[in-house]
């Protein structure tokens, strides 16, 4: 098992990238690049919970974390990721400290939290539940993504709860809930991304950004954030034929 949430707790700058595409070569691709981790986007994906176990197996081949978006805050779904060995969760829309709460409970095993205890590939398939036991609250990464008007306006509590290790700010649905899409709304989401990552830090969690390109990481670690998902699997497929067949054309 990977140390995922010390890396994360670090505030090292970590990059890595969303994974949609159901099948394990694209994973094994992506981990081979040279970024920190992976996420297996099961949330905005065709991802189904049987292929979700061989996406994390492949980013193993190259030593290299995965953690899980998970659909929505169902335990079950939290479980099913951990079981299959995920390095840690994202869970996605959380917007108040109850949500955070929960999603903590659901990551860790009792005392901390209400985790099931399962024959899993985490655990071995139930050979080694005893040593994973001893390690899985302290390695897990519980990451939370505040994206909607009500987490902006909850996030002072949020960042509160102890447990969360990671606040990711998710700039698109953020965009739309308080009324900041495209140009004209840049300056307000800049605002909300700022007022997120100030509240967090003040709080001592890492925080963590959905990014399509590199091009302002610079500027966002500034603002105390550490944690880059940059783009994903299906958009750097996309740019890159975009820009070869674009360059073949002219050369
Ligand atoms: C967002 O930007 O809203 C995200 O959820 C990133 O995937």
């Amino acid at each position: 098992m990977y140390d995922f949430r010390k890396k994360c707790v670090s505030l090292d700058r970590l990059i890595g990238t969303f994974c949609a595409i159901p099948h394990p070569v694209a994973v094994e691709v992506a981990a081979a690049s040279g970024v920190d981790f992976l996420c297996i986007d099961w949330e905005h994906s065709q991802i189904g919970r049987e292929r979700l176990e061989d996406l994390v197996r492949a980013a193993d081949v190259h030593k290299v974390p995965a953690m899980v978006r998970v659909p929505g805050h169902t335990p079950e779904w939290i479980a099913a990721a951990l079981d299959a060995g995920a390095s840690g969760v994202l869970v996605p829309r959380v917007s108040t400290a109850e949500q955070a709460r929960m999603a903590v409970m659901a990551c860790r095993h009792p005392p901390v939290g209400a985790r099931g205890v399962g024959p899993g590939r985490a655990a071995g398939y139930g050979y080694r539940i005893p040593d994973y036991l001893k390690s899985a609250n302290d390695v897990l990464t519980v990451a939370i993504q505040v994206e909607t008007a009500e987490g902006l306006a909850n996030i002072d509590d949020i960042v509160q709860v102890d447990g969360v290790d990671v606040i990711f700010i998710g700039p698109g649905d953020l965009s739309v809930s308080i009324d900041a899409m495209g140009p004209a709304g840049q300056d307000k989401l800049n605002a909300a991304i700022i007022r997120i990552a100030a509240a967090a830090r003040a709080a001592h969690k890492a925080v963590g950004i959905f990014r399509p390109s590199a091009d302002d990481v610079g500027k966002w670690s500034k603002h105390g954030i550490s944690f880059y998902m940059l783009a994903s699997d299906t958009m750097f497929l996309g740019a890159g034929l975009a820009a070869g067949a674009a360059s073949a054309r002219s050369a």
